[in-house]
């Protein structure tokens, strides 16, 4: 008899955990019991509606993992559910070579202006001069200048002679050369001794990182990567939203906290899921107040300590706007000095003439530019390529 009745509670146990199980699957956002002091929250891709007929449900059984140990953490499904239909961004490669075109407003006045100079039949100094003051309104420093003159003049006989594409090749090289072609622009995001990538990303507020970030999550996807986003921007609640639309389109999930919260809890719990998810890579947003130099730097630092309580921060991305020009380049510092910068990405490049911006921050802050934003789409954003950016510079002839 007593057997029967263990029996009995066994059973009504099991049965009590399936279904609550079952109820936290169809859950949109989970509070994580122990972390309600910090009040982070897990937040689940929500389903996109449909612009194409829904996918069948997958042909293996999907109930076998409920059946399973509960997982701690709850992932995206590999596989959209029927109803649950994410974006399939393209890989990242080739991106800046489909997207040069968004240099435009470059190409006219830097690419065009050059190559209308160059092909005049004889060159005076005024002509030499006017190659410089194009270079320098482009915001490509004094520096690099010096250097793209002197060689362009020392080829002055080749050019007399040279046609428009072979002009207009001999720009691409010289340009090229003084974008760093041999700098180490790998984005650390890779999972390292088992652990994933960690992506501190950092900037003033209005630069671009939140989006940077939600692009960023869909190039890592479209290379085939799995991604856990931290929304440690936690001083404005538009924030954390934004970033969760973001990772909702394409079923990656986003780790946010209370408004006013700990930033650094959010970055932590973000990376703790991530270890805990074995997923490839972490990213976290950060804010960017600059309302006093020490505060911001007790507030990365802080960030980036707990975080590598985790696992280690393995790429800090600097977002730069490109169109604030000197005055970004004087902001940059301040990151700088707060946090070991490994990488810029430089945001807004479709929206400047100024497109040498990049030789001037790799040159002034000694930091290779590793990301590109060239538009609002959500595809425009591309890993920095020296040469096809170049060529965006120069145009077609
Ligand atoms: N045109 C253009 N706009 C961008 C680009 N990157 C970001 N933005 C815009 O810049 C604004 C500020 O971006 P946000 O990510 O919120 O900046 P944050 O405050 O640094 O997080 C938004 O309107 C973005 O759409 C870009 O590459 N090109
Ligand atoms: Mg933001």
């Amino acid at each position: 008899m007593e057997f029967v009745l263990i029996a009995i509670a066994i059973l009504v146990v099991a049965l009590i955990t399936g279904i609550s199980l079952l109820v936290g699957r169809g859950r949109r956002t989970m509070r994580l019991e122990d972390d309600d002091a910090a009040g982070t929250t897990l937040t689940r891709p929500r389903p996109v509606p449909p612009t194409s007929p829904a996918p069948a449900p997958p042909t293996d059984q999907p109930d076998a993992v409920v059946a399973d140990a509960p997982p701690a953490v709850e992932l995206p499904p590999a596989r959209p559910e029927p109803g649950l239909v994410f974006d399939t961004p393209l890989p990242s490669a080739g991106r800046l070579v489909r997207l040069r075109s968004r240099l435009a407003r470059s190409q006219s006045s830097l690419g065009r202006g050059l190559l209308t100079v160059l092909a005049r039949e004889k060159l005076t100094e005024d002509d030499w001069e006017e190659v410089e003051e194009t270079l320098l309104a482009a915001d490509v420093g004094i520096a690099a200048t010096t250097q793209i003159v002197e060689r362009l003049r020392t080829q002055s006989m080749v050019l007399a002679t040279a046609s428009g594409a072979d002009l207009r090749e001999l720009l691409v090289n010289e340009l090229t050369a003084v974008l760093g072609p041999d700098l180490d622009r790998t984005l650390g995001t890779d999972r390292h001794e088992g652990r994933p990538g960690v992506v501190l990303v950092v900037g003033v507020n209005g630069a671009g990182k939140t989006t940077t970030v939600g692009k960023l999550a869909r190039v890592l996807v479209g290379d085939g990567k799995s991604v856990i986003l931290g929304a440690a921007d936690t001083f404005r609640a538009a924030a954390a939203d934004q970033l969760e639309t973001w990772g909702e389109r394409v079923g990656v999930l986003t780790v946010r906290g209370r408004e006013g919260g700990d930033p650094a809890a959010v970055a932590f719990e973000a990376v703790r899921t991530g270890v805990e998810a074995e997923v490839d890579t972490v990213v976290v947003d950060t804010a960017g107040r600059l309302h006093t130099k020490s505060g911001l730097m007790d507030e990365l630092g802080k960030v980036k300590r707990v975080v590598e309580k985790q696992s280690p921060v393995t790429e800090v991305l600097l977002v730069l706007d490109a169109t604030t020009g000197q005055n970004g380049v004087v902001q940059a510092r301040v990151f700088t000095e707060a946090v070991t910068v490994t990488g810029v990405a430089l945001t807004k490049l479709d929206g400047t003439a100024k497109g040498g911006i990049v030789v001037r921050v790799q040159q002034e802050l000694g930091i290779p530019v590793k990301l590109i934003g060239l538009g609002e789409g959500p595809d425009d954003l591309a890993p920095f390529e020296p040469r096809a950016f170049a060529e965006g510079l120069v145009g077609e002839v």
